[in-house]
């Protein structure tokens, strides 16, 4: 029988070939335990909770970017912050659904990581039973910092030293690197274990499919528009291929598929709110996602410059994202220069 292998047993085994840190298996392990229960509350929808009414729906409350909180929003946020202020194994956590950073509770050891991550994303899919995802980042703690400040978070996105995914789709599936390529595993929903289904995934350097949000095509800057004009003409056109589309709204959902097949993911900058650099935040969205696809062998830039380079400035701050197969990505990054 072929030996299943279990989220533990590979990260032990990522110990003993990599010498990755203990800590930061405790750490991926507890993130995790929270994925198992934003799964478990995802699959009951408007079942959790018996009376509560479920996870579906609107709570009227704003997050510091201005967006509506949606009740799922706000339950993965407390499921994730309360699974990991106890472990030891970190310094703080920084959340897309929360203004400022969190510190560990005095009354727990204090550990050397940092935890960013966006709960839920995809919200706008949670009412309508699409695919939806939590993605997470792990960043060293610079030496003598104080917890809730910003600035110990503010690092480019090359310090992560894991980064990762859980889509929750028809099944729950926990896409993660540590530096070592990129490994998927599937939630055994009988056993409530990660089993590793895939490993060493690799994106295709090329691509026919592309996803980006169409309805904006007017607000897009010159390169972008340019681009996806390219691809519409087809095999007649200057690319000499004929392109398919997807937008699902989830990046995690949009990220998994490229894992699986390719393609290229875009949201760029655009003309609506000129001073804003995009919509997804560069900490916590774009930086995992760029970390995992380039360790896939794809790539990731904001069209002028790698993600990972990037000086953060603002916990909170957005960029613009342009991900996937690595020749595509490279023509769009082309168009810009
Ligand atoms: P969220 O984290 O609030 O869910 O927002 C991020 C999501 C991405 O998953 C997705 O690519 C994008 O927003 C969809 O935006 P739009 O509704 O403009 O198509
Ligand atoms: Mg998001």
């Amino acid at each position: 029988m072929k030996m299943r292998i279990s989220l533990t047993h590979y990260l032990i085994r990522s110990e003993r070939a990599h010498g990755t840190d203990p800590n930061l298996r405790l750490l991926i392990e507890t993130v995790a335990r929270a994925v198992k229960t934003i799964s478990h509350a995802v699959g009951k929808g408007a079942l959790w909770g018996g009376n509560e009414g479920g996870v579906l729906g609107s709570l009227g409350s704003t997050n510091v970017q201005g967006e509506t909180q949606k009740k799922l929003d706000v339950i993965a946020n407390e499921i994730l912050v309360e699974a990991n202020e106890w472990g030891g194994h970190l310094a703080g956590m920084a959340s897309e659904e929360m203004d400022t950073p969190v510190g560990i509770p005095v009354a727990y050891p204090r550990g050397h990581y940092l935890l960013l991550f966006d709960p839920l994303d995809g919200s706008s899919n949670v009412d309508v039973n699409v695919s939806i995802g939590t993605i997470f980042s792990v960043l060293p703690a610079p030496a003598g910092m104080s917890e809730d400040d910003d600035r110990a978070f503010l690092q480019p996105g090359r310090n992560q030293v894991c980064a990762g995914y859980a889509v929750y789709g028809p099944q729950t599936v926990l896409v993660l690197t540590l530096g070592h390529g990129v490994v998927a595993f599937t939630l055994d929903r009988d056993t409530g274990s990660f089993v590793l289904t895939q490993e060493d995934i690799r994106i295709p350097a090329d691509t026919k499919e592309f996803a980006i949000n169409m309805s904006n095509r007017r607000h897009w800057a010159q390169p972008v528009q340019r681009y996806i004009d390219e691809c519409l003409a087809g095999r007649t056109g200057p690319r000499g291929k004929d392109f398919n589309m997807r937008w699902i709204a989830s990046m995690v959902a949009e990220v998994h598929r490229i894992m699986q097949r390719g393609g290229i993911f875009l949201y760029p900058w655009d003309k609506r709110e000129p001073d804003k650099p995009g919509k997804l935040r560069l900490m916590y969205e774009a930086n995992p996602m760029a970390m995992l696809v380039e360790q896939a062998g794809g790539m990731a830039t904001d069209g002028r410059q790698r993600i990972l380079n990037i000086e953060p400035t603002q916990l909170h701050q957005r960029v613009s994202v342009m991900l996937g197969s690595r020749n595509e990505v490279e023509y769009v990054t082309g168009l810009h220069r």
